[in-house]
């Protein structure tokens, strides 16, 4: 079935991915699955081995000052939640964007019911994030963190970062980034820009396995843990140690995980992000204009994708019916609806039916962009005419 499949939801999770990760997840399985860092035996360090490589492969991604600042986690959910729970506390002031995918929006709406402040900055009409309204927020009281989605899932619009950046340190506080659309997708050097906290997936533009995940700290923040238990070190304390990786790390790692995502770190850094970025920008761009020709349609990129990310809606087709079409009819995986991110539906005018969302990789061409379009306007040709009597 696989066969056939043109696969456009890798806004979702990254598939195909490069062979060298189904190969590196095989071989930690078959050849190293010993518990990694839990024993002084061969297999162990081997496995500790792949750990620390991956750990330096993220720090190099992302110029990170220190491997020991790199948390594996299950997800990007999960690396949010760990830094957002484990640093903002009763009484913090927080500034966010409008296009907050649900992982960045549920935990600080539950912070909020323990006492922490949320503002959240406007949208501008062209799909931006509108930011006097953002600075005037940042400058109106007193801020602790700046939270904030790098690339929409929805849109794929990119946040200004480094401008941000100063606005947040210029008010004495912390950016968190959300990386899920953009780790692997667009260059992020975490000094370069001031992010002092980035959550990425492992599964997305990383093309590691579901499950992988990791949160990466530029300075020695005090992030209260949110798990505690077994690390390998200091073992007679009843105390998680305070050092980190291991303050934020219990229990077995996800071994085979961490090695296909190391693998999938090196295909990223082989081709280079920057290649990956304009590859991806490409075949939204190619989408965009063929999609642009057809009737009654609306793109919710103005005026050009800048991300392999692109929304659209027909106007007499619903957007559910158009995702089941497109998968029943052509073959074509693409995910419709809310995308686990209602404010951004609301902040773009689709709320609640949502929109259909396309979203490239580095695996797709030219030819799968041009399948979407031709099925587009062959759904919107059909629905015109409405269903066959007699
Ligand atoms: N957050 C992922 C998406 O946008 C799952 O589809």
């Amino acid at each position: 079935m696989t066969g056939s499949v043109i696969y456009l939801d890798n806004a979702a999770t990254t598939w195909p991915k490069p062979e060298a990760v189904y190969r590196a997840i095989d071989t930690a399985m078959r050849e190293y699955g010993a518990n990694p860092g839990r024993g002084a035996y061969r297999m162990s360090v081997d496995a500790q081995r792949i750990v620390d490589d991956t750990r330096q492969e993220i720090c190099s991604l992302f110029n990170a000052p220190d491997p020991a600042r790199v948390i594996f986690t299950l997800n990007c959910t999960d690396a949010l939640c760990i830094a957002l729970k484990g640093l903002i506390k009763a009484g913090d002031r927080v500034v966010t964007g409008p296009f907050e995918h649900n992982a960045v929006a549920r935990p600080l709406h539950s912070l909020c019911r323990s006492g922490a402040r949320l503002a959240t900055a406007k949208s501008t009409k062209t799909f931006a994030m509108d930011l006097d309204h953002f600075r005037e927020l940042c400058r109106q009281d007193r801020l602790d963190y700046v939270v904030l989605s790098h690339v929409s899932n929805v849109t794929g619009s990119v946040a200004p970062v480094k401008e941000i950046a100063e606005i947040t340190h210029e008010r004495g506080g912390l950016l968190i980034l959300d990386a899920a659309q953009s780790a692997g997708d667009l260059e992020i050097d975490m000094q370069e820009l001031g992010v002092d906290v980035l959550a990425a997936p492992g599964h997305k533009g990383l093309y590691g396995p579901m499950g992988t995940g990791v949160l990466v700290l530029r300075s020695p923040l005090p992030v209260k843990p949110l798990r505690e238990g077994g690390t390998g070190v200091r073992s007679e304390s009843p105390e998680q140690p305070e050092e980190y990786p291991w303050r934020l790390e219990a229990g077995t790692m996800n071994l085979p995980g961490i090695a296909g995502l190391c693998a999938g770190v090196r295909f990223v850094r082989s081709v280079g992000v920057s290649a990956i970025a304009e590859h991806e920008a490409n075949l939204a761009k190619i989408l965009a204009d063929g999609l642009r020709q057809i009737d009654g349609i609306a793109l919710f990129c103005e005026p050009v994708p800048h991300t392999g990310v692109v929304s659209f809606r027909l106007d007499t087709v619903g957007v559910s019916l158009t995702g089941t079409m497109l998968d029943e009819a052509f073959g074509i995986a693409a995910r419709s609806g809310l995308h686990c991110a209602p404010a951004t539906h609301r902040a773009i005018g689709t709320f609640p039916e949502g929109t259909v969302r396309v979203s490239f990789g580095q695996f797709n061409t030219p030819d799968h962009a041009e399948a979407l379009v031709a099925a587009v306007s062959e759904i919107k040709s059909t629905m015109r005419r409405g269903p066959d009597k007699g």
